[in-house]
């Protein structure tokens, strides 16, 4: 299904190439899903494997994002549509400082399509913002998303800001990114991790 061909072609940062291949895979019956986890994701891990060891650089990985943007529009087509009747309600936005999301717009589209009404804050929010949203769209759950060791400490400020405003307790929080764990989940307080998008949408359902 041309996932490894979908791999590389993310990595060498061609756009046209890897739109051609995603169709052609869709074409050939392959699901949205396994284009995104077996050749999406792979892909744009192979730049941050590079980034890490010195063989590529930030403009590698942003040329990359770009394309795992589009590719993933394009592959969520193939994704199955949930019910429209919207179960629950989540607020989801990557932490202050982190500029990642794909990885959160990822978990927004299965969310979506598996029935559920996510608000996207989209990246860089700041506690308050998180606390405001909190306020206005009274969720049944929080998912907040980190890629940076650094700024993955956001999280105990968000749940700490949630608690002195008396909106922690009638809340789920889910996290996840590459930075976190489980074991981190438990330490700040939070209800759940999540290590991919998938396993977030069965949480969540499992809360409800
Ligand atoms: C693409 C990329 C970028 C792009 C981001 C573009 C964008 N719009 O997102 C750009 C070029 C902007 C970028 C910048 C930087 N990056 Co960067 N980047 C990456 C890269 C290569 C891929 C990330 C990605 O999209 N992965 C694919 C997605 C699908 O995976 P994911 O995010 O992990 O999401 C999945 C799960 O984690 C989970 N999930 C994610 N969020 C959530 C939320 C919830 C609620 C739940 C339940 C689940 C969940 O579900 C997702 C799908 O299943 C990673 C390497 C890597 N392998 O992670 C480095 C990486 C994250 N970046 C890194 C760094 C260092 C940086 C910079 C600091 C570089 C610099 N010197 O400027 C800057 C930081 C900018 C900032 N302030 O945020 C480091 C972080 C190291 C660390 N330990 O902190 C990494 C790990 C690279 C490396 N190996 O060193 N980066």
């Amino acid at each position: 299904m041309y996932y490894e061909e979908i791999q590389n072609s993310v990595a060498n940062g061609k756009k046209g190439k890897t739109l051609e291949l995603v169709q052609k895979s869709l074409n050939g019956g392959a699901s949205g899903l396994d284009i995104i986890n077996q050749g999406l994701i792979p892909g744009i891990n192979i730049v941050g494997d590079k980034f890490e060891s010195g063989e590529c650089f930030v403009p590698d990985m942003l040329l990359a994002s770009y394309v795992v943007k589009d590719a993933m529009k394009l592959a969520s087509k193939g994704l199955t549509e949930g019910p429209s009747t919207k179960k629950a309600t989540i607020v989801l936005g990557t932490v202050k400082g982190d500029l990642h999301d794909i990885g959160k717009n990822m978990v927004e589209m299965i969310l979506d399509v598996s029935g559920f009404r996510v608000i996207d804050l989209g990246v860089d929010v700041h506690e308050e913002d998180f606390v405001k949203a909190i306020r206005e769209y009274k969720p049944n759950f929080l998912g907040m998303s980190s890629l940076i060791t650094t700024t993955m400490v956001e999280m105990q400020v968000v749940i700490d800001a949630l608690k002195s405003a008396g909106l922690r307790e009638d809340l789920k929080v889910i996290i996840g990114g590459a930075a976190v764990s489980e074991g981190f989940a438990a330490q700040i307080g939070a209800d759940a991790y999540s290590r991919h998008a998938a396993l977030a949408a069965r949480q969540l359902k499992q809360w409800l």
